[in-house]
């Protein structure tokens, strides 16, 4: 027979598709929208790592199509950021230029996979035709009041005069300059997210996503229950108010902490304390929050003012401390140290008292050592809460509070608005002018897309402004309302502006006169799979739900959820799990694997590797093995695709476990067993083969419908040979019979000691262990003594010897 060529094969089949497109809507199917995360195309290429996401999505994309379904299917990229800028600022590239061609060479890379992408439909997040509709949704948001300007400490490095984003700072240091970074209030836009805080908490129950990420978008939205205090200052009119989601402790309030920043920190000044609080208040401002978060040891000063637990009337010292933060609850806190870790150690430090409030078993402990942080126990040196259970106390008290009077019940969530402004070049221009007269006025729509302008220099100025600023004849403009000299916003998006809602876009990539029309959107989206890494549990996945939910309350679209079913393939690394880069000398490319093996086999070889979802190690000799397993199969459906064989019990038994086998692990996502399913069924048939002179057509066909989605090519050619005429993507994914899967049963006589004692009915290629274990079973009652030796003569007897 003809041996398996797979370059010959794969150029065939390549050229075929190209001809004749296998995926096509013909407006009737049912749509499948399946997606990958867009790639940011950065200059070293595609390595094995990468192509793992993509060939599960691929596979999982043909097995719709399998199922009769038009796939959406499509692939773009996500090309503004920071990469593309440093190489400009370094070798003097337009950011533009350097983004074409990376773009370039990592398509050519991505269609070695021979994904079924409908390039038709591609986006570039820095294509003006783009970033039209990513401008456009900013000025919605604008006009709905959710996007708006505030003053923020940002990360600022003294030295290289330069915001800093957090993942910039390394250990409370510049990570360029090592310098220790500042805090600088620089003009921000921000986006509300926290507006859809609870729908975006709620919404998560309607997800089929990994549990997992569920719970980090839970964590992240950070929803609590608590109350807000309010402690009279004693002596003054004002009040502080705490928050707390422990009010059932406030008896044990001793004392109270402010951040540096809270607005009254430096009024509580006395004579004697003044020139140490405002000392400290300015050493605060000086450390970055990375480092007051993760300082070891407690720093604080006492202000010389005290304040009333409305509770019990006690006289409670302020003291200031950077371990709490300005910007969570209300900036201020009771401090209860017997009941909470941070409090106890700041107690310890300045030796401020510790009362136990909350008691196991009722018995107050002698000398604390650590705090008692359950919530569990009987209230103690609470007056009249005294005997109450902590946790049916922790329930009412916000209420209590309310009703007296000094207090409300409170939600707080820990999720921050979005700080939506870079001082960058290579983004999206946010679509502002700032007018004397009228204030922040929006680009008018018919003037969008607001196009990058060319830059002479693309170094950040030093100022804490994008080098747009540096441009005279962009920034001054007129008031689109009022006609007024007037200037433009010169920060540019975040690298996640675009990819908020690049997923809407693919459906009607090309429409200049919306950003997707409603006709589209409502018959193609949502997104029904959407794979990619884990790295992407919050930041990415939650701004894309806070946009869909956005654009679903202005109409633009009709659905409020962008991902209906989500999975995270685990990352390939190199030896020892280390991360495959160019830094690290790992990488392991694709293109000598395609080259020596076909891309079928590297398509498998990148499931087999392991279960998608858990991180892999890369070993470039595995693949022998699936490539082995192709040609193998190649030549069982070569040598007997010929033979006319009529269906045995046993072809028919063994085709429709194969089908059931294969479907079950392919659903459960559990791609490394389909692979290794395929092996073992393909031993089977070729042992069958030898016993019965051949395997049946319908068996052999059904093999290559299953394979088609994981090795595509060698699925066309065998399904040619076969005598298919119209691409095996048209054919229908079989299904099977659990009666034909059944077992022959076969009688098997049951000895000890060679003396037969029972007969039992077990399937006819039952192992020996099972054989052995259910004799044993059935013979329970005479084993008497030792088992010595167990013999099974397959078909007929099982013999246990007892001494
Ligand atoms: C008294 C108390 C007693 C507290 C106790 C805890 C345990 P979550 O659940 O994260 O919302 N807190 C409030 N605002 C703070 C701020 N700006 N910076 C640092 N800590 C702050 O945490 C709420 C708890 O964290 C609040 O409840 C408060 O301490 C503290 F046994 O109040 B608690
Ligand atoms: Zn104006």
């Amino acid at each position: 027979a003809t041996q398996y060529n797979h370059s010959a094969i794969e150029k065939k089949w390549r050229e075929n598709w190209e001809a004749k497109p296998i995926n096509v809507n013909d407006g009737k199917k049912e749509k499948y929208y399946c997606l990958d995360m867009f790639p940011y195309p950065s200059g070293s290429g595609l390595h094995v790592g990468h192509w793992r996401g993509y060939v599960i999505s691929d596979v999982w994309s043909r097995y719709q199509l399998l199922k009769g379904k038009y796939v959406i299917h499509p692939m773009g990229w996500d090309a503004f950021g920071l990469p593309a800028e440093n190489y400009a600022i370094k070798m003097g590239v337009h950011p533009a230029k350097s983004t074409e061609e990376n773009i370039k060479n990592i398509k050519r890379q991505i269609k070695q996979i021979a994904a079924i992408y409908d390039w038709d439909m591609e986006v570039n997040t820095t294509d003006p035709g783009f970033y039209k509709w990513t401008q456009w949704i900013f000025v919605q948001m604008f006009k709905k009041g959710l996007a708006y300007e505030k003053e923020f400490p940002i990360n600022w490095c003294p030295s290289c005069k330069t915001g800093l984003a957090n993942e910039e700072v390394v250990n409370g240091c510049c990570e360029r300059c090592g310098t220790t970074v500042t805090k600088k209030n620089l003009r921000q836009w921000m986006l509300k997210i926290t507006a859809y805080a609870e729908r975006l908490l709620n919404d998560l129950d309607k997800l089929d996503w990994p549990e997992k990420v569920k719970k980090m978008q839970t964590d992240w939205i950070g929803k609590s229950y608590g109350a807000e205090v309010d402690f009279p200052i004693d002596g003054r009119d004002e009040k502080i108010t705490v928050y707390t989601t422990r009010p059932d402790t406030l008896y044990g309030a001793t004392f109270m902490v402010l951040a540096p920043e809270h607005e009254l920190a430096k009024s509580l000044a006395t004579d004697e304390t003044r020139e140490a609080v405002e000392q400290y208040i300015f050493d605060a401002s000086m450390r970055s929050n990375v480092d007051r978060m993760q300082a070891k040891d407690k720093t604080g000063v006492f202000t010389g003012s005290y304040a009333i637990n409305p509770l019990n009337g006690a006289k409670t010292p302020i003291w200031l401390s950077d371990y709490v933060l300005a910007d969570y609850g209300t900036g201020a806190i009771m401090c209860v140290p017997a009941h909470d870790d941070r409090d106890f150690e700041f107690a310890k430090k300045f030796g401020l008292p510790i009362v136990q409030v909350i008691a196991k078993d009722g018995k107050e402990i002698e000398n604390m050592t650590e705090a008692y942080t359950e919530a569990s126990g009987v209230m103690i040196n609470s007056g009249d809460w005294n005997g109450m259970e902590s946790a049916v106390l922790k329930q009412e008290a916000p209420h209590m509070i309310e009703e007296k009077g000094f207090g409300h019940k409170t939600v707080n969530y820990k999720l921050r608005d979005w700080v939506f402004s870079r001082q960058r070049y290579w983004g999206e221009p946010i679509p502002i002018i700032h007018c004397p007269k009228c204030g922040c006025v929006p680009v008018p729509e018919d003037q969008l897309p607001l196009r990058l302008p060319e830059v002479e220099s693309y170094q950040p100025t030093g100022t804490g402004e994008s080098p747009l600023a540096a441009i005279d004849e962009w920034v001054n403009t007129t008031c689109p309302v009022c006609g007024a000299p007037a200037k433009r916003e010169t920060n540019t998006m975040p690298q996640w502006a675009g990819s908020s809602w690049y997923f809407l876009r693919y459906v009607d990539s090309h429409n200049d006169e919306e950003l997707v029309s409603r006709e589209k959107a409502d018959k193609y989206l949502p997104v029904d799979m959407y794979i990619g890494g884990v790295e992407h549990a919050v930041l990415h996945l939650l701004y894309s739900r806070f946009y869909t939910k956005f654009l679903c309350d202005i109409g633009a679209i009709d659905f409020d959820e962008p991902f209906k079913k989500l999975f995270n393939q685990g990352m390939i690394t190199g030896k020892n799990g280390i991360k495959m880069s160019k830094s690290k000398g790992n990488v392991v490319s694709p293109d000598d694997l395609v080259r020596d093996y076909g891309c079928d086999s590297l398509r498998l070889y990148e499931l087999f590797v392991g279960p998608p979802e858990l991180d892999a190690e890369w070993d470039d000799r595995g693949i022998e093995g699936v490539s082995r397993f192709l040609n193998r199969f190649w030549n069982l459906v070569m040598d007997n695709k010929d033979k006319n064989v009529e269906p045995t019990r046993e072809m028919l038994r063994e085709r429709h476990k194969l089908v059931y086998d294969i479907e079950q692990r392919f659903n459960q996502f559990s791609l490394n067993t389909v692979i290794s399913g395929f092996m073992e069924h393909n031993n089977k048939l070729i042992e069958i083969a030898k016993k019965e002179g051949g395997i049946d057509k319908e068996t052999l066909k059904t093999f290559v419908i299953l394979l088609a989605p994981f090795a595509p090519h060698i699925g066309e050619e065998l399904w040619q040979q076969l005598g298919g005429t119209d691409t095996v993507f048209h054919a229908q994914w079989p299904e099977f019979d659990e009666e034909a899967m059944k077992e022959d049963e076969i009688e098997v006589a049951v000895q000890v000691n060679g003396k037969t004692r029972t007969v039992i009915s077990v399937a006819a290629d039952i192992a020996k262990e099972d054989a052995i274990a259910a004799g044993k079973a059935a013979v329970a009652d005479k084993l008497t003594g030792n088992i010595v030796k167990e013999i099974y003569v397959p078909g007929r007897i099982i013999n246990i010897v007892c001494k």
